[in-house]
């Protein structure tokens, strides 16, 4: 969002979580609505792409973990500020904000929430990781016009398709937003459901006369799906026989179970929504991340032959691992 008094304020906003300063952070941000700016831009256009940022440092590894923990934590109080100083009264109906189950982003959801509320909406935030059948029972006991879900991961979209599903049962108007989706929201229409691409286009969304159910593209992949998630322990398995483990130390081992985790999962997400884009996109991502931690990338494509040779029943996920495996072997 191009403004030039919240851009001039950027800068000084990144350092600040740069030295996890707290209250600089949010002087920044006060000021920012001293001088006129409206609260959802201070919300959508200094602390969201902020945080984008930092996720870019941490995937090039020139920010730690810790870092990035640091910084999360003053955007959360910036976000807490902003919201005390402006406080609409609601004027709308009521909306649900919830993460899905096992979705730890909640800040993504937190903003969304912030910016429904300034546009009058009557928002209860459930934060993150909500367990569906919870949801489910909030739903029916408190009926609001519709629930937000939130996904920040594709490698959760199975998941968040049966969320999405319990949530439809309760007859409460179901909306998704987050990177999870894709950046069109694609996958999103691959499941049938009503997608934002951002807080303001869901406020929109939900003030439309009827919040019907978008049609699905076409109906997702559970037979394959299914495979794969029974093989999920067997291919992670095999990968690891694979590598040459006797040189990795134990923290090294335990990084590297994990990465195959998510590729297993990545690879069941393109699966269930048949689309190897999501597979490759992953993949590149992937390949920021572990080269810049020094991981040499022909190792991973090893891992992908062989689980493309377990796959041979498989042919989605087989031809998706083949076409990714690719670049690697380059
Ligand atoms: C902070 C953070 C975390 C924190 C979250 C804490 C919190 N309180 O939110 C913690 C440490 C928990 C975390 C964990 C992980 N994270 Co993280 N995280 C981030 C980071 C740096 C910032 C998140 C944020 O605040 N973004 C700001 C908002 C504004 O982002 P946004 O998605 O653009 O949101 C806008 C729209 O998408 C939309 N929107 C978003 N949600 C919704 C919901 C609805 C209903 C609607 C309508 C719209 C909507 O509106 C928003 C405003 O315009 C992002 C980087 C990034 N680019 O987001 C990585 C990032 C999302 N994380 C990432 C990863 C990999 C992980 C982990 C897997 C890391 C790990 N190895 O453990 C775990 C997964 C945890 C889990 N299962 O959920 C990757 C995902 C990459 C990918 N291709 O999938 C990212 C992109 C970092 C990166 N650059 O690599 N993470």
């Amino acid at each position: 969002m191009l403004d030039p008094t919240v851009d001039s304020a950027y800068p000084d906003y990144l350092r600040c979580l740069d030295d996890a300063d707290e209250h600089g952070a949010i002087d920044v941000a006060l000021a920012l609505l001293d001088a006129g700016v409206p609260a959802d831009r201070v919300l959508l256009g200094l602390v969201a792409p902020a945080q984008a940022q930092v996720g870019e440092w941490w995937a090039r590894n020139e920010w730690s973990v810790a870092q990035e923990h640091a910084a999360t934590h003053v955007s959360e109080r910036v976000v807490a500020a902003v919201a005390a100083t402006v406080r609409p009264r609601p004027s709308r109906e009521r909306v649900v904000v919830a993460c899905l189950d096992g979705e730890w982003h909640a800040l993504p959801a937190r903003l969304v929430a912030e910016v429904l509320r300034l546009d009058g909406w009557d928002v209860t935030f459930l934060g993150a990781s909500v367990p569906s059948p919870h949801l489910v029972s909030y739903l029916h006991r408190h009926d609001p016009r519709a629930v937000l879900l939130a996904c920040a991961l594709p490698m959760r979209l199975p998941h968040a398709f049966r969320a999405i599903e319990a949530c439809r049962r309760t007859d409460v108007p179901v909306v998704v937003g987050g990177r999870g989706f894709g950046s069109d929201g694609r996958w999103a229409r691959k499941l049938g459901v009503a997608w934002a691409a951002d807080a303001r286009a869901a406020s929109t969304l939900l003030a439309a006369p009827s919040l019907d159910v978008a049609t699905a593209d076409s109906l997702v992949d559970d037979t394959e799906y299914a495979g794969l998630v029974a093989a999920r322990v067997e291919l992670i398995d095999l990968a690891l026989e694979r590598l040459d483990l006797g040189r990795y130390s134990p923290a090294q081992i335990d990084a590297t179970v994990a990465d195959l985790g998510y590729i297993v999962d990545s690879l069941a997400a393109a699966v269930y929504v048949d689309d190897a884009s999501l597979f490759g996109e992953f993949v590149s991502w992937m390949s920021t991340v572990l080269a810049s931690r020094r991981v040499p990338l022909h190792t991973v494509g090893l891992t992908f032959d062989v689980m493309a040779d377990r796959l041979r029943d498989f042919p989605r996920a087989r031809g998706f691992l083949q076409v990714a495996a690719l670049p690697l072997a380059a």
